[in-house]
Protein backbone atom coordinates (compact mmCIF):
# COMPACT_ATOMS: atom_id res chain seq x y z
CA UNK A 1 0.00 0.00 0.00
CA UNK A 2 1.01 3.59 -0.58
CA UNK A 3 -0.24 6.90 0.58
CA UNK A 4 -1.25 9.30 -2.34
CA UNK A 5 -2.04 12.94 -2.76
CA UNK A 6 -4.48 13.89 -5.11
CA UNK A 7 -5.19 17.57 -6.17
CA UNK A 8 -8.96 17.99 -6.82
CA UNK A 9 -10.76 20.83 -8.80
CA UNK A 10 -13.25 21.83 -10.71
CA UNK A 11 -14.57 25.48 -12.24
CA UNK A 12 -17.56 24.50 -14.56
CA UNK A 13 -20.41 23.09 -13.99
CA UNK A 14 -21.82 22.13 -9.94
CA UNK A 15 -18.33 21.92 -9.07
CA UNK A 16 -19.18 20.95 -5.20
CA UNK A 17 -21.89 18.41 -6.70
CA UNK A 18 -19.13 16.93 -9.30
CA UNK A 19 -16.21 16.59 -6.55
CA UNK A 20 -18.72 14.87 -4.48
CA UNK A 21 -19.62 12.29 -7.04
CA UNK A 22 -15.73 12.34 -8.14
CA UNK A 23 -15.26 11.07 -4.72
CA UNK A 24 -17.48 8.52 -4.46
CA UNK A 25 -16.27 6.85 -7.54
CA UNK A 26 -12.73 6.95 -6.26
CA UNK A 27 -14.10 5.25 -2.67
CA UNK A 28 -15.88 2.36 -4.67
CA UNK A 29 -12.32 1.18 -5.77
CA UNK A 30 -11.49 -1.79 -4.41
CA UNK A 31 -7.49 -0.74 -4.70
CA UNK A 32 -8.66 2.00 -2.59
CA UNK A 33 -8.82 2.81 1.06
CA UNK A 34 -8.92 4.83 3.88
CA UNK A 35 -9.47 7.68 1.83
CA UNK A 36 -9.33 11.70 3.37
CA UNK A 37 -10.77 14.83 1.86
CA UNK A 38 -10.26 18.23 2.72
CA UNK A 39 -12.52 21.01 2.58
CA UNK A 40 -13.36 23.46 -0.13
CA UNK A 41 -11.12 26.32 -0.89
CA UNK A 42 -11.81 29.41 -3.53
CA UNK A 43 -9.52 30.83 -5.72
CA UNK A 44 -9.86 33.01 -9.01
CA UNK A 45 -8.54 31.18 -12.12
CA UNK A 46 -4.98 30.98 -12.46
CA UNK A 47 -4.55 31.40 -16.44
CA UNK A 48 -5.62 33.28 -19.19
CA UNK A 49 -8.11 31.02 -20.54
CA UNK A 50 -9.30 29.69 -17.33
CA UNK A 51 -12.53 30.96 -16.78
CA UNK A 52 -14.37 31.06 -13.53
CA UNK A 53 -13.08 30.77 -10.18
CA UNK A 54 -11.94 27.69 -8.94
CA UNK A 55 -13.13 25.59 -6.15
CA UNK A 56 -10.21 23.06 -5.01
CA UNK A 57 -9.59 20.33 -2.53
CA UNK A 58 -7.43 17.47 -1.99
CA UNK A 59 -7.64 13.71 -1.09
CA UNK A 60 -5.37 11.60 0.78
CA UNK A 61 -5.79 7.76 0.64
CA UNK A 62 -4.01 4.29 0.14
CA UNK A 63 -3.70 3.10 -2.75
CA UNK A 64 -2.48 -1.07 -4.12
CA UNK A 65 -2.34 0.54 -7.64
CA UNK A 66 1.01 1.25 -8.99
CA UNK A 67 1.30 4.92 -9.89
CA UNK A 68 0.50 4.78 -13.92
CA UNK A 69 -2.46 2.43 -13.14
CA UNK A 70 -3.23 5.01 -10.56
CA UNK A 71 -3.49 7.86 -13.20
CA UNK A 72 -5.42 5.49 -15.56
CA UNK A 73 -8.30 5.80 -12.58
CA UNK A 74 -7.72 9.67 -11.56
CA UNK A 75 -8.13 10.34 -16.15
CA UNK A 76 -11.26 7.43 -15.79
CA UNK A 77 -13.01 9.51 -13.25
CA UNK A 78 -12.74 12.95 -15.03
CA UNK A 79 -13.65 11.33 -18.58
CA UNK A 80 -16.79 9.76 -16.81
CA UNK A 81 -17.50 13.23 -14.93
CA UNK A 82 -17.35 15.35 -18.52
CA UNK A 83 -13.88 16.35 -18.55
CA UNK A 84 -12.83 17.95 -22.00
CA UNK A 85 -9.34 19.35 -22.93
CA UNK A 86 -9.85 21.86 -25.32
CA UNK A 87 -7.87 24.49 -24.13
CA UNK A 88 -4.62 23.81 -21.75
CA UNK A 89 -5.07 25.45 -18.48
CA UNK A 90 -8.92 26.03 -19.74
CA UNK A 91 -12.28 26.11 -17.90
CA UNK A 92 -12.69 22.57 -16.51
CA UNK A 93 -15.38 20.52 -15.05
CA UNK A 94 -12.79 18.17 -12.97
CA UNK A 95 -9.29 17.93 -12.41
CA UNK A 96 -7.35 15.12 -10.58
CA UNK A 97 -3.61 15.77 -10.19
CA UNK A 98 -1.61 13.21 -8.66
CA UNK A 99 0.83 15.79 -6.20
CA UNK A 100 2.56 12.71 -4.52
CA UNK A 101 2.85 8.77 -4.56
CA UNK A 102 4.19 8.08 -1.41
CA UNK A 103 8.04 9.59 -1.59
CA UNK A 104 8.64 8.14 -5.37
CA UNK A 105 9.91 10.37 -7.81
CA UNK A 106 9.20 9.64 -11.11
CA UNK A 107 9.71 11.20 -14.55
CA UNK A 108 7.81 9.51 -17.37
CA UNK A 109 6.14 10.70 -20.43
CA UNK A 110 3.03 10.24 -18.96
CA UNK A 111 3.51 11.04 -15.67
CA UNK A 112 5.63 13.38 -13.27
CA UNK A 113 5.91 13.07 -9.53
CA UNK A 114 6.00 15.11 -7.08
CA UNK A 115 3.93 17.04 -9.68
CA UNK A 116 6.02 19.57 -10.73
CA UNK A 117 4.22 22.94 -10.55
CA UNK A 118 2.56 21.67 -6.81
CA UNK A 119 5.11 23.68 -4.63
CA UNK A 120 4.18 27.29 -6.00
CA UNK A 121 0.46 26.52 -6.18
CA UNK A 122 -1.26 28.22 -3.21
CA UNK A 123 -4.66 26.24 -4.75
CA UNK A 124 -2.83 23.27 -4.39
CA UNK A 125 -0.68 23.75 -0.99
CA UNK A 126 -3.44 25.16 0.81
CA UNK A 127 -5.94 22.05 1.06
CA UNK A 128 -2.99 19.58 1.45
CA UNK A 129 -1.36 21.65 4.36
CA UNK A 130 -4.90 21.24 6.26
CA UNK A 131 -4.39 17.43 6.27
CA UNK A 132 -0.81 16.33 6.37
CA UNK A 133 1.03 20.09 6.97
CA UNK A 134 4.08 17.52 7.74
CA UNK A 135 4.62 15.20 4.77
CA UNK A 136 8.03 16.46 3.34
CA UNK A 137 8.18 17.30 -0.29
CA UNK A 138 10.75 14.57 -1.73
CA UNK A 139 12.57 16.85 -4.25
CA UNK A 140 12.89 20.09 -1.95
CA UNK A 141 12.93 18.22 1.64
CA UNK A 142 10.25 20.41 3.15
CA UNK A 143 7.59 19.90 4.65
CA UNK A 144 4.04 21.29 2.92
CA UNK A 145 3.90 23.65 5.87
CA UNK A 146 7.31 25.30 5.08
CA UNK A 147 6.63 24.98 1.66
CA UNK A 148 3.05 26.95 1.94
CA UNK A 149 4.45 29.26 4.60
CA UNK A 150 6.84 30.94 2.10
CA UNK A 151 4.36 31.77 -0.32
CA UNK A 152 3.21 33.92 2.31
CA UNK A 153 5.90 35.93 3.34
CA UNK A 154 6.36 39.03 2.40
CA UNK A 155 7.93 40.40 0.66
CA UNK A 156 7.75 37.92 -1.43
CA UNK A 157 10.81 37.80 -3.12
CA UNK A 158 11.18 36.27 -6.98
CA UNK A 159 14.50 36.48 -8.39
CA UNK A 160 15.11 36.32 -11.94
CA UNK A 161 17.76 35.59 -14.19
CA UNK A 162 17.96 35.71 -17.70
CA UNK A 163 16.82 38.33 -20.62
CA UNK A 164 13.23 37.27 -21.19
CA UNK A 165 11.96 39.01 -17.89
CA UNK A 166 12.03 42.83 -19.60
CA UNK A 167 11.81 46.24 -17.87
CA UNK A 168 8.00 46.80 -19.22
CA UNK A 169 7.27 43.13 -18.51
CA UNK A 170 8.91 43.94 -14.42
CA UNK A 171 7.17 47.26 -14.09
CA UNK A 172 3.46 45.72 -15.05
CA UNK A 173 4.10 43.03 -12.49
CA UNK A 174 5.60 45.25 -9.68
CA UNK A 175 2.04 47.45 -10.21
CA UNK A 176 0.30 43.99 -10.44
CA UNK A 177 2.09 41.94 -7.60
CA UNK A 178 2.72 44.68 -5.09
CA UNK A 179 4.00 41.88 -2.06
CA UNK A 180 6.59 40.39 -4.93
CA UNK A 181 10.03 41.97 -4.73
CA UNK A 182 12.04 41.62 -8.18
CA UNK A 183 15.38 41.27 -8.17
CA UNK A 184 17.76 40.23 -10.73
CA UNK A 185 20.55 37.97 -9.87
CA UNK A 186 23.33 35.84 -12.00
CA UNK A 187 22.55 32.55 -11.10
CA UNK A 188 23.13 29.15 -11.89
CA UNK A 189 19.71 28.20 -12.24
CA UNK A 190 19.73 29.43 -15.81
CA UNK A 191 19.82 26.98 -18.41
CA UNK A 192 21.03 26.82 -21.53
CA UNK A 193 18.04 27.03 -24.56
CA UNK A 194 15.85 28.68 -21.48
CA UNK A 195 15.18 32.63 -21.85
CA UNK A 196 14.61 33.50 -18.24
CA UNK A 197 14.46 31.70 -14.85
CA UNK A 198 12.40 32.73 -12.09
CA UNK A 199 13.19 31.39 -8.56
CA UNK A 200 11.12 31.76 -5.56
CA UNK A 201 13.25 32.11 -1.94
CA UNK A 202 12.19 32.65 1.37
CA UNK A 203 11.69 35.81 3.71
CA UNK A 204 13.24 38.98 2.43
CA UNK A 205 16.28 39.24 0.73
CA UNK A 206 18.21 39.69 3.67
CA UNK A 207 17.23 36.63 5.61
CA UNK A 208 17.08 34.12 2.87
CA UNK A 209 17.84 30.98 4.20
CA UNK A 210 17.76 28.22 0.92
CA UNK A 211 19.05 28.58 -2.45
CA UNK A 212 15.84 29.47 -4.71
CA UNK A 213 14.02 26.97 -6.57
CA UNK A 214 14.37 27.73 -10.37
CA UNK A 215 11.65 27.42 -12.67
CA UNK A 216 12.55 27.94 -16.39
CA UNK A 217 10.45 30.38 -18.38
CA UNK A 218 9.55 28.68 -21.78
CA UNK A 219 10.64 31.02 -24.83
CA UNK A 220 7.09 30.34 -25.94
CA UNK A 221 4.25 32.03 -23.86
CA UNK A 222 6.91 33.42 -21.32
CA UNK A 223 5.03 36.08 -20.34
CA UNK A 224 1.61 34.79 -20.12
CA UNK A 225 3.94 31.95 -17.98
CA UNK A 226 5.31 34.03 -15.42
CA UNK A 227 2.06 35.58 -14.84
CA UNK A 228 0.06 32.63 -13.85
CA UNK A 229 3.21 31.35 -11.46
CA UNK A 230 2.68 34.75 -9.88
CA UNK A 231 -0.80 34.70 -9.59
CA UNK A 232 -0.51 30.97 -8.26
CA UNK A 233 1.87 32.14 -5.27
CA UNK A 234 0.20 35.17 -4.56
CA UNK A 235 -4.07 34.45 -5.09
CA UNK A 236 -5.84 34.26 -2.57
CA UNK A 237 -7.37 30.58 -1.73
CA UNK A 238 -10.27 31.12 0.71
CA UNK A 239 -12.06 28.28 2.92
CA UNK A 240 -15.41 27.98 1.83
CA UNK A 241 -18.18 25.56 3.97
N1 LIG B 1 0.68 14.28 -16.26
C1 LIG B 1 2.02 14.29 -15.97
N2 LIG B 1 2.21 14.28 -14.64
C2 LIG B 1 0.97 14.26 -14.06
C3 LIG B 1 0.52 14.24 -12.71
N3 LIG B 1 1.39 14.25 -11.68
N4 LIG B 1 -0.83 14.22 -12.48
C4 LIG B 1 0.17 14.28 -17.63
C5 LIG B 1 -1.71 14.24 -13.52
N5 LIG B 1 -1.34 14.24 -14.83
C6 LIG B 1 -0.02 14.26 -15.09
O1 LIG B 1 -2.93 16.78 -18.02
C7 LIG B 1 -2.11 16.61 -19.15
C8 LIG B 1 -1.25 15.37 -19.01
O2 LIG B 1 -0.36 15.57 -17.91
C9 LIG B 1 -2.00 14.11 -18.66
O3 LIG B 1 -2.45 13.44 -19.79
C10 LIG B 1 -0.96 13.29 -17.89
O4 LIG B 1 -0.43 12.23 -18.69
P1 LIG B 1 -4.42 17.30 -18.20
O5 LIG B 1 -5.08 17.37 -16.86
O6 LIG B 1 -5.08 16.48 -19.21
O7 LIG B 1 -4.17 18.72 -18.89
P2 LIG B 1 -4.04 20.20 -18.42
O8 LIG B 1 -5.32 20.64 -17.83
O9 LIG B 1 -3.54 20.96 -19.58
O10 LIG B 1 -2.89 20.24 -17.35
P3 LIG B 1 -2.94 20.24 -15.79
O11 LIG B 1 -1.54 19.92 -15.36
O12 LIG B 1 -4.00 19.45 -15.16
O13 LIG B 1 -3.26 21.75 -15.50
P4 LIG B 1 -2.85 22.45 -14.22
O14 LIG B 1 -1.46 22.89 -14.36
O15 LIG B 1 -3.23 21.67 -13.02
O16 LIG B 1 -3.73 23.74 -14.30
N6 LIG B 1 -6.69 27.96 -11.08
C11 LIG B 1 -7.10 27.72 -9.81
N7 LIG B 1 -7.42 28.75 -9.00
N8 LIG B 1 -7.24 26.44 -9.36
C12 LIG B 1 -6.93 25.36 -10.15
O17 LIG B 1 -7.08 24.20 -9.72
N9 LIG B 1 -6.10 24.58 -12.29
C13 LIG B 1 -5.63 24.80 -13.50
C14 LIG B 1 -5.14 23.66 -14.28
C15 LIG B 1 -5.53 26.15 -14.07
N10 LIG B 1 -5.94 27.20 -13.16
C16 LIG B 1 -6.36 26.93 -11.90
C17 LIG B 1 -6.45 25.58 -11.47
MG1 LIG C 1 -4.67 17.53 -14.72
Amino acid sequence: MVQVVVAVGGNVGDVRETLRRARKLIEAEETVHKLRATGLYRSVAMGADAGDSFLNSAWIFETSLDALELLDLLQRVENELGRTREVRWGPRTLDLDLIFYGEEQIDSPRLTVPHPHCWYRQFVLAPIASLVPEFVHPDFGLTIRQLHERLTSCPFVVAWSGEAADRDLLERLCLEFPRVDLPRVDSAGEVEGAEASLGFRFGNAGTMVNEPFWLHVPSEGGQQFVHDVLTAACIDVEPVD
